[in-house]
């Protein structure tokens, strides 16, 4: 590992609407996190206690270095939190979910509903034999029985490891085969920009590879409807049609395994990550309350897929257990224009909105005016997750979405965390480029790699000092791989990111520990540079590598994509690395730049700095399973 270098800090700060602070969940973020050092225990027994509970727990937590267990022995259902407890109050009638297709067809299931049509699925899959405990894959469009899917496995205490719908045979294979699942979901097709996605036949060649498959659950969307295999496929409607509509919700141990999700794999291979019943109820329960500040008359769209953790934590878990209203959407941002979703916020009168920075960024390409042909003023509180919020796509975002009034949260997080760890809190001071400070429940701090915190301005690792609810608990067959997160660096969570904090202990991250390039003994984050590049008025998004040199050991090579209108020429290229010196100065500019169409990212949106590097030096890329088509 490297040591601690230091980082140029931008200072660009926002401060909030006072209203929106005094009017937030969180109104004093530095009373409460003060109060959860004060006790952690006694902060969490707090949140804990607005969940429903089947008995108490007879500690909060138990930390035995580096496994750790939260509210010890407590039963409950994540289920009964999402559904039962809101249909058994005023929100029965309340949209649950808001589907919105590719064609704009719209379906809308009530929190009655979905508790119905979830009882009636979970008694169908138990019906082929599912128990508690039964790993259980779906692999399905975003649909509303993709939810269901989900929340029924939880209600019957089986362990779904959800399959990002774009992905193909083979990765499908490995993850069935890792988790050894029983039971397959899927549906015949989805749709995307317009083409068919023949999810049934992938699933087919999949489960040819996957002796542990029992039968394959087919939701058919097509008229007519295909043909089911009566050897191995169940109708997903037939099934659910004659289950009985009562479910209760098994009672599940805190501790019990909900999920396994693989991670994304933007450096390595994809491990399986385990996620357990009762802290990753309270800890996504909480912040999607506390960062969202979630009302009662929210319209909540989180554009994730639940195929990613910020689906699993923020489209599904999260938002339920609220109550709020979730709008999912099969289609894609620029289907059939670039206004698509610009006119879903319109429609159905969003107010918090969630996405990643590589949307904003689109969005930024196609330019203002798609945005501006839209009544955006619902809008309330913008989200952003995933990779670092560049500060041009911060400014972007807060003018041209939130029309300089909404306050953005940009929150960074992992699989690994199940929840959000370091965000701004809606009526803090907002500074482009930096997620903020360590959530109240976290702590989060940037050192050296022997674990000593490092002066503001100076770059570090990113860790975690002390458990949390919503940690992942193991990695599913590789318990040694989870320990290699806690063992790193001594007393702490590695997260694999490099960050820096400024004066005020704002965190920016910098980018991924793997991909810091060493250029005449600087250590340079990709980050900064691609910041610095994307705050040029041709370039739209870009990424930056680092290539051996024999006289500065490193030099770094720029991977560029261009605003629509705007064409590659030499002094383009001479302004860019100007640009960057100016900013970023004479270290930091690259010595190449390249000009491409578009950028290799995983499925999930975030750049693979790896592949380039691989295709530059002529290397073995690793494993490229998440690589986007
Ligand atoms: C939630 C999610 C985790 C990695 C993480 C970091 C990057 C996520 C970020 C961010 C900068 C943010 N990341 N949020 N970087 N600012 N707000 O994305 O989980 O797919 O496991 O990825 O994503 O590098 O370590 P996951």
């Amino acid at each position: 590992m490297a040591e601690s270098f230091a980082v140029k800090l931008e200072e660009r700060c926002y401060l909030p609407d006072p209203r929106c602070r005094a009017n937030a969940r969180v109104p004093d973020y530095a009373r409460e996190y003060s109060e959860f050092v004060r006790d952690p225990e006694a902060f969490w027994d707090r949140i804990a206690q607005e969940l429903e509970w089947y008995g108490p727990w007879e500690r909060v937590r138990e930390w035995n270095y580096p496994y750790a267990k939260w509210f010890v022995s407590a039963k409950l259902n994540i289920t009964t939190n999402c559904l039962d407890r809101h249909v058994a109050g005023p929100r029965r009638d309340k949209p649950a979910i808001i589907w919105r297709g590719e064609e704009g067809e719209e379906r809308t299931y009530t929190y009655g509903e979905l508790h119905r049509e979830v009882m009636r699925f979970a008694n169908g899959l138990r019906s082929l034999g599912v128990e508690k405990g039964d790993r259980v894959c779906i692999y399905m469009p975003l649909v509303p029985e993709l939810v269901v899917a989900m929340l029924a496995c939880a209600r019957i205490g089986a362990v779904h490891s959800v399959v990002f719908g774009g992905f193909g045979a083979d990765a499908l294979a490995m993850r069935i085969n890792d988790a050894d699942a029983k039971i397959l979901i899927t549906a015949d097709v989805g749709y995307r920009r317009g083409k068919t996605i023949p999810l049934r036949e992938i699933a087919k060649e999949a489960v040819s590879q996957t002796p542990s498959i029992e039968r394959v659950v087919v939701l058919r969307r097509e008229e007519p409807a295909v043909e089911i295999d009566p050897a191995l496929e169940v109708d997903y409607a037939s099934l659910t049609a004659k289950a009985a509509p009562d479910c209760p919700a098994e009672v599940m141990d805190a501790e019990d395994p909900l999920f396994i999700l693989y991670t994304s794999g933007s450096t390595g291979a994809p491990k399986g990550i385990v996620h357990t019943c009762g802290g990753y109820a309270v800890g996504t329960y909480y912040t999607t309350k506390c960062v969202f500040d979630v009302r009662e008359d929210d319209v909540y769209w989180c554009t994730a897929d639940p195929g990613w953790i910020t689906g699993h934590s923020y489209v599904v878990y999260g938002p339920l257990a609220v109550g709020t209203t979730v709008v999912i959407t099969e289609g894609t941002p620029d289907y059939p224009d670039p206004g698509a979703y610009w006119r879903l916020v319109e429609d159905l009168g969003v107010t918090i909105f969630y996405t990643a920075p590589t949307a904003i960024r689109m969005f930024m390409r196609y330019g203002d005016e798609w945005p501006a042909k839209y009544d955006l003023s619902t809008l309330r509180v913008l989200g952003s997750v995933g990779e670092p919020l560049n500060p041009e796509a911060f400014e972007w975002y807060y003018h041209r979405i939130g029309g300089g009034q909404c306050p953005i949260v940009d929150t960074w997080w992992q699989t690994e965390t199940g929840m959000h760890m370091v965000t701004t809190m809606i009526g803090e001071p907002m500074k482009p480029g930096f997620a903020g400070k360590p959530i109240p429940g976290a702590v989060v701090d940037v050192v050296d790699k022997s674990g000593n915190p490092v002066p503001p301005g100076t770059g570090g690792f990113l860790v975690i000092r002390e458990p949390w609810p919503s940690m992942m608990r193991t990695v599913h067959g590789n318990d040694e791989r989870y320990c290699k997160y806690w063992n790193t660096i001594p007393g702490c969570y590695t997260a694999g990111d490099l960050a820096v904090k400024d004066e005020d202990g704002y965190i920016m991250i910098i980018g991924r520990a793997d991909d810091l390039i060493i250029v005449a003994g600087h250590n340079i984050g990709t980050a900064e540079v691609e910041s610095a590049l994307v705050s040029h008025e041709a370039v739209a998004e870009a990424a930056v590598i680092g290539k051996p040199d024999p006289l500065k050991g490193n030099v770094i090579k720029a991977f560029v994509t261009l605003r629509v209108g705007v064409s590659p020429s030499d002094d383009l290229t001479e302004d860019l690395a100007h640009h960057v010196k100016k900013s970023l100065g004479p270290v930091a500019v690259p010595a190449e730049i390249e000009y491409m169409d578009r950028l290799p990212k995983t499925r999930s949106g975030k750049i693979m700095r790896r592949v380039l590097k691989a295709r530059e030096l002529g290397m073995d890329p690793g494993d490229i399973s998440t690589l986007e088509e």
